[in-house]
């Protein structure tokens, strides 16, 4: 290549690289290809050229125009790979930022329904004492219902005012219910095998009774614990323990009481103590009763396929609205299911909130 051709290469070439932006390399574009760019010039100067040397310097200029907009392009993609790193960097999101506290303006608060925060305590409560969780279905049958709880044919639990009978699902089916408690989950428990068992079953129990205090679809724990030498003492000193770590209460009275379940031998009801007048649990001279439980009956044992000379042990029920409305003074049982936002905000729990638990004992 000629001399002069070398040097405006050369020119170019460094006006290229100092191009910082694609202004800039456009500039230098239109100096060197433009209408009166100094390449263009050369090819529009070929006519003065000899004839002898023409077709060699017309090879050589278009070569020079050829390396020189390679050189430009190659310019290009290096600016604009430089500008989307620069652009990928500052418009980096941050993973890492803390929620907002609050939604914002405008936006629906949700809450957690008091029904989930209480099965939610339950399952930490008991959790530290060891017990699992266990759930089953609401579609029983007769026997896992009641059959299997040692409840007679002729109990007044199985009545049809009190039970939801749901017809065979095709000729020759079996009758189902809705399960009135959730007992045959821990049935299900013991026949899926040999104890230790400790777990507690919340769920949804339904039962054809509806009032003012009464709603046909409601909610229930149950615990039972199962090995060779578990003993009533055992029973008083857990629930104990639950129900004060439950109300927050480090010396809440509590009271057991004899009383009969088919299912439980000895049975006992078990009450608190409270100020009837202010609703303040622990507080004032009142009894309050707040859950059912007992021995496990040995012929409940034995319906679910456990020895009832080796394996013994306790088991225990309550309902969860009933603990949910005392622990938090709520008076009405209605608005638990009407799903009304004002009352979900107002007795809801923000999924943000601190979960502090009293310690167990
Ligand atoms: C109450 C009383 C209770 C049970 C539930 C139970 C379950 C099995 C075996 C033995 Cl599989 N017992 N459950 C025992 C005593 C009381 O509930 O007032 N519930 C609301």
């Amino acid at each position: 290549m000629s001399d002069d051709l070398q040097a405006l290469r050369a020119t170019l070439e460094a006006a290229a690289a100092e191009a910082a932006d694609p202004r800039a390399l456009d500039a230098v574009r239109v100096a060197a290809l433009g209408k009166s760019g100094q390449v263009t010039a050369l090819l529009k100067g070929l006519g003065a050229v000899p004839p002898e040397q023409r077709k060699a310097r017309g090879a050589e200029v278009n070569a020079l125009k050829a390396e020189i907009e390679r050189l430009l392009d190659g310019r290009r993609v290096a600016l604009e790979a430089r500008a989307l790193d620069a652009r990928l960097l500052a418009e980096r999101v941050d993973v890492s930022l803390p929620p907002r506290p609050t939604p914002p303006a405008g936006a629906e608060a949700g809450a957690i329904h008091p029904i989930t925060r209480t099965v939610e305590e339950l399952t930490a409560i008991f959790g530290t004492m060891g017990f699992g969780v266990a759930e089953g279905p609401d579609i029983e049958g007769d026997w896992h219902n009641f059959g299997a709880l040692n409840i007679p044919a002729h109990h007044p639990a199985r009545q049809d005012q009190d039970t939801f009978y749901l017809p065979p699902a095709h000729a020759g089916g079996v009758e189902t219910v809705l399960r009135t408690h959730t007992s045959p989950v821990q049935a299900r428990t013991m026949l899926a095998g040999d104890p230790p068992i400790r777990v507690i079953v919340p769920g949804r129990t339904f039962r054809a009774d509806h009032d003012a205090t009464h709603s046909p679809m409601f909610h229930q724990v149950e615990g039972l614990v199962l090995d060779r030498d578990v003993t009533l003492g055992h029973l008083k000193g857990c629930l104990i323990d639950f129900l004060r770590a439950f109300f927050a209460v480090p010396d809440l009275p509590v009271r057991f009481r004899s009383s009969y379940f088919p299912f439980t031998e000895p049975s006992m009801e078990v009450d608190i103590g409270w100020d009837r007048r202010s609703g303040a649990i622990g507080g004032g001279t009142d009894w309050l009763e707040i859950l059912g439980s007992g021995m496990v009956h040995p012929k409940v044992l034995a319906n679910c396929g456990l020895d009832p000379s080796v394996w013994q042990g306790f088991a225990f029920g309550m309902g969860i609205e009933r603990i949910t409305m005392l622990k938090h003074g709520i008076p009405d049982l209605r608005p638990f299911y009407e799903g009304d936002v004002r009352w979900l905000r107002h007795h809801g729990t923000s999924p943000l909130s601190p979960f502090n638990l009293h310690d167990a004992a």
